[in-house]
């Protein structure tokens, strides 16, 4: 399809982009990391999200050279920041199922030598339902070496509590689902209350996702959740934005 060649080649000709936004811990108030997210815009089909050309790739087999491409600029951007943020990125079904996974991820950041300390990436339940045995394989290799672990989207898709016992993960991310009705309905606060007080107890970081303004963010810090991601804090943005911003800042 014109899609999959305009990805295929926008990989091949360095074109798709990775953006960065703040994750900031609510106690201080201080950015302590990125997440990294795909931006692809093309010539003729114009911005494509990557909710559609991640799954693509995924399905037609070079979702790791896409995975390789972005991560390696992702890792020297976070190079040069004037701190040692950590840099977290999103890991695909796919590339939870391949058993090759944790080595070439590890390869690619040795070479461009970020520490393995300073990486975590973001996994989904959805995609450890996938092969729950090789993905658990791949998430204590990366472990071993470093890496820190999260579970993305925390709250929607299949929830398994079980998942949370059998997997050792560092971090959970609550979807902003949650975030977004906490102002308007007391059941979100009641599940973020549960939830905090259930990752207290397994000694799990919480991130709460997509706080969009001052009353959200005042909510969540007063609910306990020790971190935070939302406009409210800082959009996506490129690596010379990326930068600015920390300048800005320290
Ligand atoms: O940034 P945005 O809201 O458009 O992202 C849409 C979805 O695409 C999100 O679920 C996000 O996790 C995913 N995504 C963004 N960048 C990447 C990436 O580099 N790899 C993978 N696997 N998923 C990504
Ligand atoms: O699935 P995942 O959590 O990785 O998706 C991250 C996506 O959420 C990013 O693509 C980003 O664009 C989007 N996002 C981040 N912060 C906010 C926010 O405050 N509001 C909304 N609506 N989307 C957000
Ligand atoms: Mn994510
Ligand atoms: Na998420």
């Amino acid at each position: 399809t014109q899609i999959e060649q305009a990805l295929r080649n926008a990989i091949i000709a360095d074109q798709v982009d990775v953006h960065f936004q703040p994750i900031v811990d609510l106690r201080s108030d201080t950015v302590v990391g990125f997440e990294a997210l795909a931006r692809w815009c093309d010539a003729d089909l114009g911005y494509v999200s990557p909710s559609v050309f991640v799954p693509l790739a995924e399905e037609r087999g070079f979702i790791e050279s896409l995975a390789e491409t972005l991560l390696r600029k992702a890792a020297q951007a976070a190079l040069s920041w004037p701190k040692e943020l950590f840099l977290s990125f999103n890991l695909s079904s796919a590339q939870l199922m391949d058993p090759a996974t944790s080595s070439r991820l590890l390869s690619i950041i040795h070479q461009v030598g970020l520490d393995p300390r300073r990486l975590e990436l973001e996994i989904t339940e959805t995609a450890v339902m996938a092969d729950a045995d090789v993905a658990q394989r791949i998430v204590s290799d990366l472990r071993a070496a470093g890496v820190r672990v999260s579970l993305d989207d925390f709250g929607t898709g299949q929830s398994s509590l079980g998942r949370l016992r059998d997997f050792s993960f560092d971090k959970v991310k609550i979807d902003r689902a949650f975030v977004s009705r906490i102002s308007a309905d007391r059941a979100s606060e009641h599940i973020i209350k549960a939830i905090v007080s259930m990752c207290e107890g397994l000694e799990l970081e919480v991130v709460a996702e997509g706080i969009e303004d001052f009353a959200e963010a005042l909510k969540l810090k007063a609910l306990g959740c020790g971190m935070g991601q939302g406009y409210f804090y800082g959009k996506p943005a490129d690596a010379v934005a990326t930068m600015r911003y920390l300048s800005d800042r320290y």
